[in-house]
């Protein structure tokens, strides 16, 4: 990290690159992140005395200008790129870019992280100090958040698998296996897929592969990660001084169940909810329409966009189930009013689809907790007087 007097400051090229973002401008992107390379990657006496030529490309023949490189590498990844990602998505939140700029800008991002790539690529030659995957969870398309972890492993000089989204459990397990690699590292950022990521942390372990988990989904400080019996970084750099320990392979057994990390399911409420969630929906949807009369109007589109959310919210209460943890559904429901709030639509419209749930689901007590706790959430107790 720099602070604002640093000349190899990255605030400029962060200004540039939102702009070039905006505009989807594809060629402006790579140009500042070319830039951005090229000004972090200096010797500091340089950058405060000199000004380098355009055109004068730093050579791996240079030990301590690969090295610089590569640490340039790094910031450019994290302290560039992925703030313009996240800022993206706060912008899509707020309402304030489209679905479909925000998936042009994460293109020109992907685009970006690529011309990293292959400029620090030179940087690299002959270093390899062990190989590693890293790969999504099944279900997951956020694969953005794992190139960028596997990108800076490599400037780290891991050899990296990037296997990208989705990746059927079975397949990432015969593939860790086939490569002999020493550890595996999963990313998650949607917690619905958080029962599937289980699966695979314990599919790995039995084969005695080692899991590194990451991402949002597995929650604040990776508490759900820990649940799993996971190891858990924060970031990339945390990966790297994790790995560099090298994490001790488990022993091959038969992949756990989940019962045995997660006693709590033994109460079935989890899975009670997964098995009846067309159900659940089913009747959410006609709750609400009673409860919220002007749904009666909607469009066939509206119509389908309130049955996924209705969707969506079952999908957290279960997983909020399968963690045991109310936190991860208030969170969830904040999110969702956040959205929603900023499109104009009252978040109160959320409440009569909590209570329809809560009363399909009277009869589990861990699922009404979890309802009560989300809609305290929506409904806060008025501030005192005066
Ligand atoms: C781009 C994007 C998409 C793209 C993904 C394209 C791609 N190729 O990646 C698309 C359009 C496909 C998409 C889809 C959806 N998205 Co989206 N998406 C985003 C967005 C804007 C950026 C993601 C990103 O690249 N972040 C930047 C990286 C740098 O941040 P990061 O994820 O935190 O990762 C860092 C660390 O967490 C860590 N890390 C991550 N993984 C790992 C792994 C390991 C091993 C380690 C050590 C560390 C680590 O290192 C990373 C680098 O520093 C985010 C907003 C955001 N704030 O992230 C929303 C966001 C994640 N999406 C969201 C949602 C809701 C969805 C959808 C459900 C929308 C929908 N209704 O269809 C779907 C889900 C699809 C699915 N099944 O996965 C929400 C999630 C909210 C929530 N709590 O669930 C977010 C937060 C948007 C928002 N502001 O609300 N999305």
């Amino acid at each position: 990290m720099t602070d604002g007097k640093d000349v190899r400051s990255l605030a400029e090229p962060r200004a540039q690159l939102w702009q070039a973002l905006g505009e989807c401008d594809e060629t402006r992107a790579v140009a500042v992140v070319r830039g951005a390379l090229h000004t972090a990657g200096r010797a500091p006496a340089a950058a405060e005395h000199q000004q380098v030529p355009a055109g004068v490309h730093l050579t791996a023949q240079d030990t301590a200008a690969a090295g610089r490189l590569r640490a340039a590498g790094e910031r450019v990844l994290l302290e560039l790129i992925a703030p313009a990602q996240e800022r993206v998505g706060l912008a899509w939140a707020a309402d304030d870019i489209t679905v479909a700029q925000e998936h042009a800008a994460t293109a020109i991002s992907e685009r970006c992280v690529a011309a990293v790539a292959d400029a620090t690529a030179p940087a690299l030659a002959g270093r390899s100090v062990g190989r590693v995957v890293v790969s999504c969870v099944d279900g997951e398309w956020h694969s953005l958040p794992a190139r960028l972890v596997g990108e800076v492993l490599r400037l780290r000089g891991w050899r990296v698998d990037q296997l990208g989204a989705q990746v059927p459990t079975e397949h990432l397990v015969a593939y860790a296996r086939r490569t002999r690699a020493q550890a595996v590292l999963l990313s998650s950022s949607i917690p619905t897929l958080l029962p599937g990521a289980h699966n695979a942390i314990s599919s790995c372990q039995a084969a005695g592969i080692p899991v590194l988990a990451g991402g949002a989904a597995f929650g604040p400080q990776g508490r759900y990660a820990r649940l799993m019996r996971a190891e858990w970084a924060k970031d990339a750099p945390d990966a790297a001084t994790l790995l560099g320990r090298r994490p001790t392979p488990p022993g091959a057994h038969a992949a756990r169940l989940p019962d045995l990390d997660l006693p709590h399911l033994a109460d079935q409420e989890y899975t009670m909810v997964r098995r009846t969630r067309l159900q659940l929906v089913k009747q959410t949807l006609a709750d609400v329409e009673e409860g919220f009369p002007e749904t009666r109007h909607y469009s066939e589109r509206q119509l389908e966009r309130t049955v996924e959310d209705i969707d969506f919210i079952v999908s957290h209460l279960a997983t909020a189930l399968y963690v045991d943890d109310p936190d991860l559904f208030t969170t969830f429901i904040t999110w969702t009013a956040d959205i929603l709030a900023a499109r104009d639509i009252p978040p109160r419209c959320l409440l009569p689809a909590l209570d329809s749930l809560r009363t399909q689901l009277k009869d589990f007590p861990r699922a009404v907790g979890i309802l009560t706790a989300a809609r305290g959430v929506l409904t806060p107790p008025p501030a005192p007087p005066g």
